[in-house]
Parts: structure tokens; sequence; C-alpha cells
């Protein structure tokens, strides 16, 4: 599906000739019930998927995770071993609609009835639980009665099960609209307060787009103290393990910390696995630490607004160090290095930049690389790669005349290097402020920023443009059959947007 269909909600089967392998396995009656959810909700269904236990099979976790993105879900996965009251807590802030209990069947029973303890202390008895679990009939029986709303007994199941987990899902109990509750509630600090702003910037809901823009502006002038970071770096570098120290790192030193996960991956559905937060054990059970993965959607060019528009939340509510993960492939890279004071870039040891799908792009807008799992048997090679990088990075123009982004070595694991890196941010930001440079540098983001508005903006008027709505699929559907050519097509809807009625 391609991102235009998405938005206009046309399944490929609306269009002659479809190539229905791609997400044949999705009815048109789930497709419509999941756009009429997301159409009364402002945002996708979300699911926060837990198990039992810290060796649980991370492989099927995935698997499943992947059936619920195909659904259309965005994927919340939590850390391991997690508290249940944690759990029951993270489900309010992610803002979850349903839990699901992965595991072995002897260990459900239990972990199901502990999490319905939890999320009834928490007041959220309303949040049904799921469970995949390869259970006997009797196995079965005995977890429904703990407290699981259904059991499938693979993953599956979870595809034919479709339009009825719909009716499984539970929302917060909603908030006064009222915008002082926002804004006194996040000057305060108060979790509960910054986390429902967030919800409400990430919502496609006109009503809470307007809310959420007021609710900025007010916050606005409360917020640009904290130091931003982004981090990126190819999957699987340790960007969630690398925050996890750092984070811990930065607590110690009595920083607040607000860690934001953007991923641009979305499946062929639009849902989506967000940054996982299995990573993150400690982080998850800091009362002084923000861990908010967000969803993609289908909005083109949201990624940055939302993303702008959280920081601007977190640090009003007293955040004072935010770090944004970002996956290395793909251009929201490039998008957050335009809203961080210091881009931190992540590699690995003996690979060169081309097996590492690094581009030069990323290279260009880092502050610093560092070598990462430079622990063990691979200090050596850690310390290798960081010859090549330095390297590579002389060839580099450097955007600023004083600053030579430095390449060094950590390791997430036994966190040495952690400090050489937050040294180099402070220098950083040392020399940046001493050049007078830093509020430009700001003053420059804040262009950008407007920029990104505008362009999202302009989309959404196209895209909303009950003309072009009425239109798309028609024209598509000729584009696909030859009848009409792309820039024939192209200009058809730009003038059908002009047009006035
Ligand atoms: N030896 C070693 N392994 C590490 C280190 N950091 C991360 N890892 C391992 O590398 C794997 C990937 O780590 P993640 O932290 O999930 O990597 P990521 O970059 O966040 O991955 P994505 O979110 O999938 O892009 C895990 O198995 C980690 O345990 C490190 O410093 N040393
Ligand atoms: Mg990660």
């Amino acid at each position: 599906m391609t991102q235009i269909q998405e938005y206009f909600n046309i399944a490929d089967a609306a269009l002659p000739e479809a190539d229905h392998s791609s997400n044949g396995r999705l009815g048109k009656a789930w497709q419509r019930q999941l756009a009429a959810f997301i159409e009364k909700r402002g945002r996708r269904p979300r699911i926060l998927m837990t198990g039992p236990e810290s060796k649980r099979d991370q492989s099927l976790d995935k698997i499943v995770a992947n059936h619920f993105a195909d659904l259309g879900f965005d994927v919340d996965i939590s850390p391991p071993d997690l508290a249940v009251a944690d759990l029951a807590r993270l489900v309010d802030e992610n803002d979850d609609h349903v839990v699901c209990v992965i595991g072995p069947p002897a260990l459900l029973r239990n972990k199901v009835s502990e999490i319905k303890q939890a999320l009834r202390a928490a007041k959220r008895d309303n949040i049904k639980i799921l469970v995949v679990a390869d259970a006997s009939s009797k196995e079965i029986d005995s977890i429904i009665k703990a407290g699981a709303a259904t059991v499938f007994r693979t993953e599956k199941d979870i595809i034919p099960f479709g339009p009825r987990l719909l009716d499984l899902l539970a929302n917060r109990p909603s908030a006064p609209r009222n915008h002082d509750f926002y804004i006194k509630g996040v000057l305060s600090g108060n979790r509960d307060a910054v986390t429902r702003t967030i919800t409400l910037i990430e919502s496609e809901l006109p009503e809470h787009r307007q809310l959420a823009k007021h609710i900025i502006n007010d916050l606005l002038p409360h917020a640009g103290q904290a130091i931003r970071v982004g981090i990126s770096g190819v999957p699987g570098v340790g960007k969630s393990s690398f925050i996890e120290s750092f984070g811990k790192f930065l607590l110690d030193k009595d920083y607040r910390v607000a860690v934001l996960a953007v991923d641009p991956s979305s499946s062929k559905s639009g849902g989506s696995i967000l940054g996982d937060q299995t990573r993150m054990l400690q982080l998850a059970r800091e009362p002084d630490v923000l861990i908010r993965p967000s969803p993609t959607q289908c909005m083109l060019g949201g990624v940055t607004r939302r993303t702008r528009e959280t920081i601007i939340v977190c640090e009003a509510a007293g955040y004072n160090v935010i770090l944004v993960e970002t996956v290395g492939v793909g251009q929201s890279e490039i998008a957050v290095a335009s809203m961080v004071d210091f881009f931190l870039v992540l590699m690995l040891a003996g690979a060169g930049d081309e097996i590492q799908g690094i581009k030069k792009g990323i290279l260009e807008v880092a502050d610093a690389i560092a070598v990462n799992k430079a622990d063990g048997d691979n200090i050596q090679k850690a310390l290798e790669a960081k010859q090549e990088y330095t390297k590579a990075m002389h060839l580099i123009k450097p955007s600023l005349s004083y600053w030579t982004p430095p390449v060094l070595t950590c390791s997430a694991h036994t966190k040495s290097g952690i400090d050489d890196i937050w040294a180099t941010i402070l220098e950083h930001r040392k020399l940046i402020t001493a050049a007078g440079e830093f509020t430009a540098m700001r003053r420059k983001q804040a262009l950008e920023w407007m920029e990104a508005l505008l362009d999202e903006a302009l989309l959404e008027r196209f895209f909303t443009n009950p003309r072009i709505k009425r239109q798309m699929a028609a024209i598509m559907t000729d584009v696909k059959d030859g009848i009409l050519t792309p820039s024939a097509a192209a200009h058809e809807l730009l003038s059908l947007h002009t047009k006035t009625e």
C-alpha cells in the first residue's frame, strides 16, 4: 500500500489488477474498521507486548509484533522482567489500548493475574490482556480465569481474529479538554499531563491538533533549556543499549532525561513496531526518566513536527537532557540532526561504511562518532575502526570551523567511554556558546521547523481537499491502466486543488 492509498484509505482491491500479495491477508472489513477506528480516535490502535521472563523468546516477540503491525497496530515492546506496577505505568505513558503477554504457558497464569492486579491498582482495569501461548485447553482455561480476555495458540491465530480485536481495545480515561490542565500539568512536571500532551501531539484529530497547537505556543517560552542530543546508527549498533547506559550516567549526575524514539520504518499496513524498550530496563523504572517511542503514522513529514513539539513539552516539564534515538537509514536522521544540539553517530568496528549502510550524509551531520561495542575481544578492532573513521572524517568539511567531530570508542555494556562522550557534548556546547553561535543555531532550527510545518500543512491541505479525495482513486486507476500519464495525472490533481468551487 502506498502512502497516498493509505491516506485515502484506498485498499489495493479498489485498484484493478492490484497486487494483493502484500496485504492480501487484511480483509476489506478489517481495513474499514481500522480506518473508522483511526478516524474516531485520531491514531492507530497501540499495543504493549510483554512477557514473564528475561529469557523470553525474543524471536517470537518479533513475530507477534510483526503480526500486530501487519494488522495496522503500533506496537510497543516492554523491557523484560519489568515490575508489573511499572508495566501498568508504561501502558498509561505510551497510551496503549491493550496488553499482549507472550511466554511459556506454565508461567502465564500467574503473570496475567499479576498484571491484572497492577492494572486495577493503577485504575486501568479497562485494559484487556491478550495472550499468545502454545497452551493446552486446560492451561487456556486457567489463563482466562486469571484474567486474560483471549488466548491465541499461535501468532497465526491473531490475523483471523482480526476485527474482534478492536472490541478489546480500551482508551485512557479522558482528561479535561481545557488547555490549563495541560499547561499547569506540564509546567509542574506532572507525567500524566506530559504524556497526555504528547498523545495530543501525535493525534490526527483536528480538535486535538488545535488544542496541541495552543499548548505548544504557551509552553514555548518555558522550553529551550535542555541539551538535545540525537543518537543514530544502523539497526543493532547498540543505540538503545547506549541510551540505557548513558541515561543512567546522566541520572547519577542529577539530570532528568527524556528519551524519544523516532523510527520511520513501518509495515505495509501503516502499523509500526516502535523503538523497542527491551534494552532500557533500568531507565524504564526511573521516575526521573521519560521514554516515549513515537509512531510515525501515515502523515508525510509528521515525524518532524511531532518530535519537535514533543521536545518542547519535555523541556517545559523540566527534562534537561533530551535523547532522540533514530535509525541511521533513511531520511529521519537528517531531520533529527536539524532539531538537536549535538548529533552522535554510533558505529561498529570491523565494517566499512558501505557494509554498515551508512550514507556519507549522516557523517556530514555528525558532531561526534562513537565506535560502540568496544569491549572484550572487540577492543582492538574498535581502536582500529576509530583510526579509520578519524581518517574518513578528515575528508568531510566540518560545519563549524572550531569543531572537528571527534571519533571516540565506547561500550554500552561495560560503560567505558560514556563519560568521554558526555564531556565531548559539554565541550561542544561550551565552544558553540563562546562563539556566540548557540542562539543562532537554535534560530536556524526554528526556521527549519517553520519550513517543516509549512510542508506538512501544504500536504495536508492537498490531501484533505474534498475534490482530491473524490478523484484520487479514479486517477490512480487511470495511471495504473496506462490511460493517463503520471505527469498528466499529477497535473490534473494539482489543478483540482487550485480550482475554486
Ligand atoms: N558487546 C556489546 N554488545 C552490545 C553493546 N551495545 C549493544 N550491544 C548488543 O547489540 C545488540 C543490539 O543492541 P540495541 O541496543 O538493541 O541496538 P539498536 O541500535 O538500538 O537497535 P535497533 O533499535 O534495532 O536499531 C544487542 O544484542 C545488544 O546487547 C556493547 O556495547 N557491547
Ligand atoms: Mg533501538
